[in-house]
């Protein structure tokens, strides 16, 4: 997809208002103390590992987002040793989306959901390596789920990331 049409096609995506997805309602307004059913707290926050459907990069960010979630950032090591430990304990298989691109500026990388700069990051062997050819980045079981850059229309497996709005104990009921 051409970076252009990449991003005109986010702004109208983030134009509609998402109440239902997959027939399941959720409150916009809610504020969680612990994980909706299937997401899986790590800190103060939740994510969804989402593998049964293979979306390009700009439907898993509108997908999360429909979720009241991001793409999921990831910001320091131990974040990142979570995150690959469950991919493991899940026999995940392929590639993870996570929300950075460099599709602004080839080489700086942003977490979309702030605009922040990517510091801390984890990258496999010899990545990233596709230069302005590839702008989005996944979590790769060729490289123990660490970082590569690949094509944003590639479909993948994603990670959402909802942060919790009241930190509580997670106590189910
Ligand atoms: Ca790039
Ligand atoms: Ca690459």
């Amino acid at each position: 997809m051409e970076l252009q049409s990449l991003f005109l096609w986010i702004f109208f995506l983030s134009g509609i208002e998402g109440t239902y997805f997959h027939g399941v309602e959720f409150n916009a307004t809610q504020r969680a103390s612990t994980c909706r059913v299937g997401w899986t707290r790590y800190q103060n926050s939740c994510y969804l590992f989402v593998s049964q459907e293979k979306e390009d990069w700009a439907e898993a960010h509108y997908h999360c987002g429909v979720l009241h979630g991001y793409l999921a950032d990831i910001l320091d090591a131990d974040e990142s040793t979570f995150v690959k430990t469950e991919l493991q304990r899940r026999h995940a298989s392929g590639c993870f989306y996570i929300g950075a691109t460099d599709v602004e500026l080839d080489g700086q990388w942003l977490w979309t959901n702030t605009d922040d700069p990517v510091l801390y990051t984890d990258w496999g062997n010899g990545e990233p390596n596709g230069d302005i050819a590839e702008n989005c980045i996944c979590l790769h079981d060729n490289h123990q789920f660490r970082w590569v850059d690949v094509k944003c229309n590639r479909d993948f497996s994603f990670i959402c990331k909802m942060r919790l709005t009241e930190p509580g104990p997670d106590v189910i009921g």
